[in-house]
This record gives C-alpha cells, structure tokens and sequence, in this order.
C-alpha cells in the first residue's frame, strides 16, 4: 500500500507537455482595482507595490529592513592570491539588533591589476562550503572563481546556513533570530527571504568597501539559491542584476503549468522555505494572485538571466522560458524590449543581446562553468568595459 501510495505521489508529477493544464496569467499590467498600467509612474507607484505586496504576502515573506548595527571585520587577507591575479579577503559581516546578532562570512576575490572600484558576481551558495574554498585548493564549477577573475570581475560568495539553516527544524536559528516576530506570522520571512536578506547585506558591506562597485552587484544563485536571488533582486533595487540559474518552481518557473515540481511538492518538501501561506495555493495555483513572470518583471527594467539544463524537466525549462516572455510588458514600459521569440532558443544556445537573457544547457541539474561563461558574457554585454 505504501508504494502504491510512493507510485502515485511520484506520478502526480507532470512531465508531459500535452498535459499542462490550460492556464490564464495574471496580467502583470493590471491593477486590483482593474485599471491598466500604460507607463513607467503608475507601473512604479501602483502596480510595482501592489505586486511585491502579493508575493510578499503570499510566497516569500515580509523583508524585516530595520537593525542597529552593520560592523564587519577582515578575518583572513591575501593580496597575491591566484598566483598575484587577485586579492583575498575573508570578511564576517555582523548584523546587531538589540541585544542578538548575526553573523554572516563572505568570501570575496577581486582582480589585480584591473581599474577600481570593480563589479562583482555575489553567490548564494546552497551547496557545499567547498565550493568556495579560499584556499583554491578545491576549484569547483559551482563557483568558477578563476574564471570570473580573469574576465575583470570580483567574485564573491556567502553559505545559505548564514541566513537560514537548510532544514525545517533548525531554519530559525540564522538571522530570524533577530525577528522572532517574523515566525509568529502567516506572512513571515521564511528560509528563501533570510537568504535574500543575507544577500542584502553583504550588499550593504560591499557600499563600504572602496574596490567594489556597489553599483554593480550581480546577485547569482542555483536552484533554491536561484529563487532567492530572484527575491533578492526584487526587494532590493541596488542589484543590478540577477541570475538565477535551474531556479524551477516558485523561482523563474510558471507555477500554473503544473510541469515538474508544484507548489504542493515544494511546500510539503521544504515547508521551511515558504510563507505559511503559500500552502494554501497546494493544488489550488490558479487561486494565486501571481505568476512567477511577475516576480521577473519586478526586476525591470535592471536585467535578469535565466538558465535551465535538457535533464532537469524538474524546474520546467520551458515554464521558465515563457515566464520571460510574459514579463516583457513591464520592461517595455522601461523602453527596454527583450525582443524573445515565442519559441526558445536551441540547445545550448544563449540570449545575450538582450535584457533578458536565457539558455538551456545540455546536461543535469547544476551549476557550470558553462553557465558562469554565459553569465560573464551577460554581465560584459550590459556593463561593457571602457578602454
Ligand atoms: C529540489 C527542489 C527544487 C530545488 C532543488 C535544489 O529538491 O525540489 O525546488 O530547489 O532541490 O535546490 O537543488
């Protein structure tokens, strides 16, 4: 009985094109009181906040911005690592806020030899912490540093346990330890916010810190790291850019085509990720006020690049895909077409001349040094380098 049960559950998942459900979005441009959105102002000062209300509510949680104090401390510097190309510095970034505090430990590589101040790729990591070993004497395509610092850019990266704990008993214990009142709500910051919150603030260090560009922060993350840097983005507007890389179900995919991973599977697996309300959309997402698309287009007019693999039918490549599509309205009101076609691109082949960028890399579930070269490509399209 219990395989028949185990059988059932694993069918339930659909990987059929022919059996997504018909399906009508939210339209992004419309407000609640049914008005249509036609330009930058009332997209800005209507929709905008009505929309990131919804999601906040609804999905990833309220965004605590209050604390006492932001202090860091270089802990480990070596200024001719990567054989001179690049200098290290291990940073713990604290974050007070009466009497409890935070700390969050970034890793941070920048160039030698380039023009300061820098842009830099900031990762969420949701793997291993040897993925982004200072010492390189792991390397690692998850966090391809080498390669990031040769093509002129810093390189940074944080572990998601910072923030929040991967894990439905002990998520509490990062920095929701500074907002207790946030898991007294069904509307609290859960573990996808913390992470988002966490990116912040290594954000905030990096306004202090006089190598980096802080005008150029380009916030990375893969899968669950994918769709916090996504909510990242959104909440905060000093991000330049997003990519966010397989982020599937609530992250770059549209929940409503019901393709690989639902909001039932996800709020059952991780019921540590997502707001308490978010499980009342369990089977039920044509009830949601939202659609992913509309969390991109949250990020407009800055731009955003979205990756899936040809295995991972899991995060929907194709429900990411046309999450891009349907949050062009919002970044042609910014004058900023993406000029997509309705139908993705090849294989392997990326979108880079455009605000919006895509690719479906052949292959499984993960983070590449393929996909970094793409982002880098992204990164360099939008911010060319002068000289
Ligand atoms: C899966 C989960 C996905 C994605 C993935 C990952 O188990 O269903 O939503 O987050 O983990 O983070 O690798």
């Amino acid at each position: 009985f219990a395989i028949f049960i185990l059988i059932a559950r694993a069918q339930a998942q659909n990987y059929d094109e022919a059996k997504v459900p018909a399906y009508t979005l939210p339209d992004v441009l419309k407000t609640s009181d049914g008005q249509l959105v036609k330009n930058k102002p009332d997209w800005e000062k209507k929709r905008r906040p009505e929309v990131l209300t919804l999601f906040e509510n609804n999905i990833y949680g309220q965004m605590p911005k209050t604390f006492d104090n932001l202090t860091y401390k270089v802990t480990n510097e070596v200024k001719d690592a990567m054989n001179g190309k690049a200098h290290l510095k291990e940073v713990t970034i604290t974050v007070t806020k009466g009497n409890k505090s935070a700390d969050i430990h970034l890793v941070l590589f920048t160039p030698n030899h380039v023009k300061k101040p820098v842009p830099a790729f900031l990762l969420i990591n949701n793997r291993g912490k040897e993925n982004t070993d200072p010492t390189r004497a792991t390397k690692s395509e998850f966090w391809p540093a080498e390669t990031v610092i040769e093509s002129g850019y810093a390189v940074a990266a944080f572990h998601v346990s910072d923030g929040a704990p991967d894990n439905k008993n002990t998520y509490q214990d990062g920095i929701l330890r500074l907002y207790p009142e946030q898991l007294e709500t069904d509307n609290g910051m859960k573990a996808i916010g913390a992470w988002a919150w966490t990116a912040s603030r290594v954000l905030d260090y990096f306004q202090k810190d006089k190598n980096i560009d802080a005008k150029k922060v380009f916030v990375v993350g893969h899968s669950r790291g994918g769709k916090a840097a996504l909510w990242a983005g959104v909440q905060d507007q000093r991000f330049a850019m997003v990519f966010s890389n397989c982020s599937g179900n609530t992250g770059a995919a549209l929940a409503r085509r019901r393709f690989g991973e639902t909001i039932t599977r996800i709020n059952t697996s991780f019921p540590h990720w997502f707001t308490n309300n978010y499980k009342k959309y369990n089977d039920n997402e044509a009830a949601l006020p939202v659609d992913q698309h509309m969390l991109i287009a949250l990020i407009a007019p800055r731009p955003v690049y979205a990756t899936n693999a040809t295995k991972d039918l899991w995060a929907d490549p194709k429900g990411t895909y046309l999450s891009l599509i349907n949050a062009q309205p919002v970044y042609a009101l910014y004058k900023k077409p993406s000029g997509l076609s309705p139908e993705p691109p090849a294989i392997n082949t990326a979108i880079i001349n455009s605000i919006l960028g895509y690719h479906n890399r052949e292959g499984i579930h993960n983070l590449t040094t393929f996909d970094w070269q793409n982002f880098i490509r992204f990164a360099n399209y939008h911010y060319p380098k002068k000289g």
